[in-house]
């Protein structure tokens, strides 16, 4: 649906318009007395999320493309129907919701102030390829004080679906190298750090960043808290219907790797994804459907 249509159909004069964000692509800009956000249909991509008067909470990379059929680098890609390199062979990682288009289905001005809007990904009448099975899949986010986002996958295909998945979440932080990640203390993980895939027991202590860090804590449903002295601020990650976190910063030499990430942004941010990964998949019955939700709210 093209901008001049979206906004004839579901802006909010005051709270909710649609404009060309980067590169052309479609963006829904959210203004409310709390916040400012910006989520691209573009793989219902929430890009920026601020609380008035404070820095944003996720990271951007300032070389992150946005052109179809490619991932924007920050904010929270939607990784659906599989996280990583688990789909089919030679398909991109991190499934294809990321890289599609997705439909605007509600946008919501409620009573307390927040914005409520929901994406479709329309993929029940035919399969989004190179993915053989349908689905239909919406995304529902809260913007306001907090951000909440709500990940539904239903199965429209007429055999069982085993899927993985992940909300991977950019939180911007000054330097990475200050900053704690608590609740993940003494669990036991897969370290992917390196392409490596060793099964490893955080210690007691909360973890800090001191070099490539890539993990997979599997079933695991803790609250995360993500320590930013220099910005008296603590990101609280709560979650609802995932098993899994992974913590992901991927220090000098991976960031000199990635074309669409600047080699000087690796200390500016930290990953904490609420996900289902791995052996924390999930198989959904023909007409079932899975709701996995993360509530990320700020303390100072
Ligand atoms: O979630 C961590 C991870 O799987 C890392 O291994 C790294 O590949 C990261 O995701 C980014 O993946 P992307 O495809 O967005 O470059």
């Amino acid at each position: 649906m093209r901008i001049q249509e979206l906004q004839s159909q579901f802006a909010i004069p005051g709270a909710v318009e649609f404009e060309p964000g980067q590169g052309g692509l479609t963006r829904m800009a959210i203004t409310t007395s709390e916040c400012a956000a910006h989520i691209y249909t573009h793989g219902a991509h929430v890009t920026h999320w601020q609380r008035h008067g404070e820095a944003p909470v996720l990271f951007m990379s300032s070389q992150s493309q946005f052109k179809d059929g490619a991932p924007i680098r920050g904010g929270v890609p939607v990784c659906f129907p599989w996280f990583g390199g688990s789909g089919p062979a030679g398909a991109p990682i991190h499934g294809v919701a990321r890289l599609a288009e997705w439909e605007v289905e509600s946008v919501t001005l409620k009573s307390d102030g927040t914005v409520v809007a929901v994406f479709l990904l329309n993929a029940n009448e035919r399969a989004l390829a190179p993915w053989p099975q349908r689905f239909e899949l919406r995304h529902r986010v809260t913007v306001g004080r907090s951000l909440t986002m709500a990940l539904e996958a239903r199965n429209t295909d007429p055999k069982p679906q085993r899927i993985t998945e992940a909300l991977h979440t950019y939180f911007l932080v000054d330097d990475v190298r200050q900053i704690r990640v608590l609740g993940l203390e003494n669990a036991s993980y897969i370290d992917t750090a390196g392409g490596g895939r060793v099964e490893r027991r955080q210690g007691a202590e909360p973890i800090t960043i001191t070099a490539e860090t890539d993990r997979v804590y599997l079933n695991n449903r803790a609250t995360c808290v993500i320590e930013v002295p220099n910005f008296g601020r603590k990101i609280v990650i709560e979650k609802s219907g995932s098993d899994s976190t992974v913590v992901w910063n991927p220090w000098i030499a991976k960031a000199k790797a990635m074309p669409d990430f600047g080699d000087d942004e690796w200390p500016r941010m930290i990953c904490v994804e609420t996900a289902n990964a791995h052996g924390n998949a999930i198989t959904l019955a023909p007409g079932a459907s899975h709701v996995m939700e993360a509530r990320i709210r700020l303390e100072t």
